[in-house]
């Protein structure tokens, strides 16, 4: 065994699964930020909460540093395991656990995937309404250590909402049960919610209840072509109004070249600067004649070029996959990405600074812009020129990312909307968080983890 200290591991869990082996310390020490060179000591896969609780107590009473993994898709470095911490993943802990028809909700080990939990909700009638590209790799546990958002919390909201209850083992090893699964409980601090996007900070979440849904109404995919950043919002607007939407997601033309160059279909004839991916309900004839009207009045008003609306499933698959494509296509440019959000009514003032903020300081550079504009939450993805380093390309978007911490600052934003802070936004969590925030987030670490083991130096340095 590779380690010493492993043997004892193994001791204090007999049932444990270890791994060692180069190629898996290299697999699991690192999530899709690719920045970090993984050097973690060893990954651990418990099989259950009694493992998992061994694994922490071990972890405090010899001074190792635990990084909780699930699908490792993050985009922040939250599950990056680069300084001999032990990786604690959880994808041997993917079950169902149960349904609850009355409640209607699912019960689940964290390992289990996004895209198992939506086909679990579907046997029974139901869904699990968050959703987004990575369903069929990110974990529910992943889900819930950043308050996962994506395409459709337009409607749905994130994470946040679906999370009925979870079993969390602290820093300390300690089991807590956090709500019930209840819907309505004022019986002081909610530990749930904070637990949600705390990142492995504050401990491991080993079992969540999910609140399921009806599913939504029949729906159509539009796809709409815009000539200006200036109309997105008031094309929203117009459709908000008149539409029940599901998701309304925006992109530039310089996403679909990228998208297009990865293999996906071409949708309009010319190209346009802007496009609209927009889901709603079509339940009933005058509900489809509200889109027509919708449509119509964009057109007049000249916010509109063209569109298409999905004639049949595989069309709208087609249409999301020129969205949901995007962060793949670009992924060999090694981009370094923006999370940002504001209050969708202070999207066109923060838009218009920051266009002006990027085109001056990123005059060479291919910057991809698109996202989840219902939501005020927009993904400006920076790429690397092939002919820069890495770390002459990081430090440069740093710089920049400084100036638009600033501009968020003062439209009262978050740096980062829904990939979490990790060690990537970490230098500016201040943007979003003041002072006395950020030292009371310390203060509540040190009570759920007092020897700083879990996930150590994201989010905040303790
Ligand atoms: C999305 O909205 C994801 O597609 C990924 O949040 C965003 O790659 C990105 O920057
Ligand atoms: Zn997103």
């Amino acid at each position: 065994m590779a380690d010493p200290r492993l043997d004892s591991l193994q001791q204090a869990a007999p049932g444990l699964r270890l791994k060692t082996e180069a190629a898996d310390l290299e697999h699991y020490g690192r999530d899709w930020t690719r920045r970090w060179t993984p050097a973690p000591l060893a990954i651990a896969l418990p099989g259950d909460i009694e493992e998992v609780r061994a694994v922490v107590r071990w972890a405090r009473a010899n001074g190792v540093a635990i990084v909780p993994s699930g699908g490792r898709t993050g985009l922040s470095g939250g599950a990056v395991a680069a300084n001999g911490e032990l990786v604690l993943s959880l994808e041997r802990m993917n079950r169902v656990l149960g349904f609850d028809p009355i409640d209607r909700t699912l019960t689940v080990q964290p390992g289990i995937a996004l895209q198992s939990v939506h086909e679990a909700a579907r046997e029974h009638g139901l869904v699990y309404p968050v959703d987004f590209a990575a369903r069929g790799s990110c974990s529910i546990g992943g889900n819930i250590a950043t308050n996962a958002g994506g395409i459709r919390v337009i409607r749905y909201g994130n994470t946040r909402e679906w999370v009925a209850g979870l079993k969390l083992v602290t820093g300390t090893g300690e089991l807590l049960d956090l709500n019930r699964g209840l819907i309505k409980n004022s019986s002081g601090y909610d530990l749930r919610h904070l637990t949600i996007a705390s990142e492995g900070t504050l401990g491991i979440v080993v079992e969540a209840t999910l609140k399921l849904t009806d599913p939504p109404p029949p729906t159509n995919v539009m796809l709409l072509a815009l000539p200006s950043f200036e109309v997105l919002m008031q094309v929203f607007a117009a459709l908000r109004e008149r539409l029940q939407l599901e998701a309304f997601e925006f992109f530039t033309d310089r996403a679909l070249h990228h998208v297009l160059a990865h293999g996906a279909q071409a949708p309009f004839a010319e190209v346009h600067p802007y496009y609209v991916v927009t889901e709603f309900a079509i339940g009933d004839e005058a509900q489809e004649a509200k889109v027509l009207t919708a449509f119509e009045h964009c057109m007049e008003q000249g916010w509109v070029n063209d569109g298409v609306i999905s004639q049949s499933e595989a069309q709208a698959a087609q249409l999301w996959r020129l969205r949901e494509g995007i962060t793949e296509s670009l992924a060999r440019y090694k981009p370094y990405k923006n999370d940002v959000s504001v209050r969708i009514s202070a999207m066109p003032a923060f838009l218009e600074e920051t266009q002006a903020l990027i085109g001056r300081e990123y005059p060479h550079f291919d910057v991809v812009w698109f996202g989840h504009i219902g939501d005020g939450n927009l993904h400006i993805n920076v790429l690397k020129p092939d002919d820069l380093g890495d770390e002459a390309f990081v430090a440069q978007c740093e710089h920049v990312t400084k100036l638009l911490a600033e501009a968020l600052g003062k439209h009262d934003g978050s740096i980062s909307a829904e990939h979490g802070i990790g060690l990537v936004k970490k230098p500016y969590l201040a943007s979003t968080r003041s002072a006395e925030e950020i030292a009371l987030m310390r203060g509540v670490k040190r009570v759920f983890d007092p020897d700083g083991i879990m996930n150590p130096g994201k989010l905040f340095d303790a």
